[in-house]
């Protein structure tokens, strides 16, 4: 198939998903155009079915705001007509599922049809697509796609319950790439930052409001009371300023480090004991699913599709948003020395079931069937 993927091209979740799904739909023989305003952050080799088109945004005098959905819809328009696309598949429902439908009509009235995938990722559902201010575009936009997708059934069930939903929703998980995420020996790695053979924990996240990740200073500082601990945080974004001050307040900056934005965090994960999921929204928790594909278990709130991913009491515990105290007697159980083996074990285990070679036929039947009945 000739498949046109669009997303959004930063460290992102759901763009990720995105270039890593056209990433492994290239290699099994697909055409894949990516659409986007930035090359994706992991679409950096030659591949001979792959392709980019960056959207132009022109800016003028006039323009507070550039319109960035018309230049994507007219970006998608000209991909669709001179690459011959059998489908387009956008990932995050703002602005891409509303400029996919205006690309559609437009190559209407030329006498294409071009079948519309929507990915819904989670904060296109439960935090920015329901303020009023984009609510109807999104309900139309997803209505009007030929095909809806999203990533967890928590997820699924949350646009049924936001929106005047009137079309069908297939759950398909997120995946992971078990030869790229996988425990690495980088033992040396671990003796610098834990000379004294404390225990590693670690947090990734863009550092945004809903990552509480307050949460994850506070559950680390009462585990170090106890186990002696280093905590690495990687990613940025808002509140990292004040984690970083926070940190300082509480007396441990000496065991934290700010690692900031990381391309290879399966280097970092691949040395650690425990990551920290304590989210206050999180539709599938794409962070916690590399963690768990390389050896670590996960200490997580209960919040949105988290609990699909992370089994309670197997590959790691799942704690009430915001509920510090027991997060860090939980983190203490997994740490223990006597139970860390089989929670790392188990959480392998549980990541071989979002293989993305189990997924991608998934992604594949999927688009069969959307292009059959549209
Ligand atoms: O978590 C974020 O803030 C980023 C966001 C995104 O759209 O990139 O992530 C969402 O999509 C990921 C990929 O499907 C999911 O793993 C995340 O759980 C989801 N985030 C939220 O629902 C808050």
């Amino acid at each position: 198939m000739k498949i046109g993927i669009v997303c959004y091209p930063t460290f992102g979740g759901s763009g990720v998903v995105a270039t890593e799904l056209g990433k492994a739909l290239a290699k099994e023989g697909h055409q894949i155009h990516f659409i986007t305003y930035r090359q994706p952050t992991r679409l950096d080799f030659f591949s001979e079915n792959l392709f980019y088109h960056e959207v132009d945004i022109k800016s003028y005098p006039l323009f507070e705001h550039a319109p960035y959905e018309l230049a994507l819809a007219s970006k998608m328009v000209n991909v669709v007509k001179y690459e011959k696309l059998d489908l387009l598949h956008v990932h995050y429902a703002i602005p891409h599922a509303s400029a996919a439908y205006m690309a559609k009509q437009i190559l209407k009235e030329e006498g294409i049809h071009i079948p519309v995938v929507t990915t819904l990722h989670g904060t296109d559902i439960t935090l920015v697509g329901k303020d009023p201010s984009y609510e109807p575009v999104v309900t139309f936009s997803i209505n009007k796609s030929d095909g809806v997708t999203a990533v967890s059934e928590d997820l699924r069930k949350a646009t049924f319950e936001l929106f005047d939903i009137k079309t069908e929703i297939e759950v398909i998980p997120n995946f992971i790439d078990l030869e790229r995420f996988k425990r690495q020996k980088k033992e040396h790695f671990k003796l610098a930052i834990c000379p004294l053979g404390e225990k590693l924990l670690v947090h990734t996240s863009n550092f945004r409001k809903v990552k509480r990740v307050e949460d994850v200073v506070k559950v680390f500082y009462e585990v170090n009371k106890v186990t002696p601990s280093k905590l690495l945080m990687v990613g940025d974004g808002p509140d990292r300023d004040k984690m970083e001050r926070l940190c300082r307040d509480l007396g441990i900056y000496d065991d934290v480090r700010f690692l900031g934005k990381l391309e290879a965090v399966e280097e970092v994960l691949s040395v650690a004991d425990l990551f920290l999921m304590p989210s206050e929204k999180e539709s599938f928790g794409l962070a916690a699913l590399e963690a768990m594909a390389c050896e670590v278990p996960v200490l997580s709130s209960n919040a949105g599709g988290i609990p699909e991913l992370n089994i309670d009491g197997v590959t790691g515990f799942v704690c009430n948003i915001g509920d510090v105290t027991t997060m860090t007697q939980k983190a203490l159980e997994i740490l223990d020395d006597a139970n860390l083996p089989g929670f790392k074990a188990r959480a392998l285990e549980r990541a071989k079931v979002f293989d993305i070679t189990k997924i991608l036929p998934q992604y594949e039947a999927f688009y069969h069937k959307t292009i059959e009945r549209s």
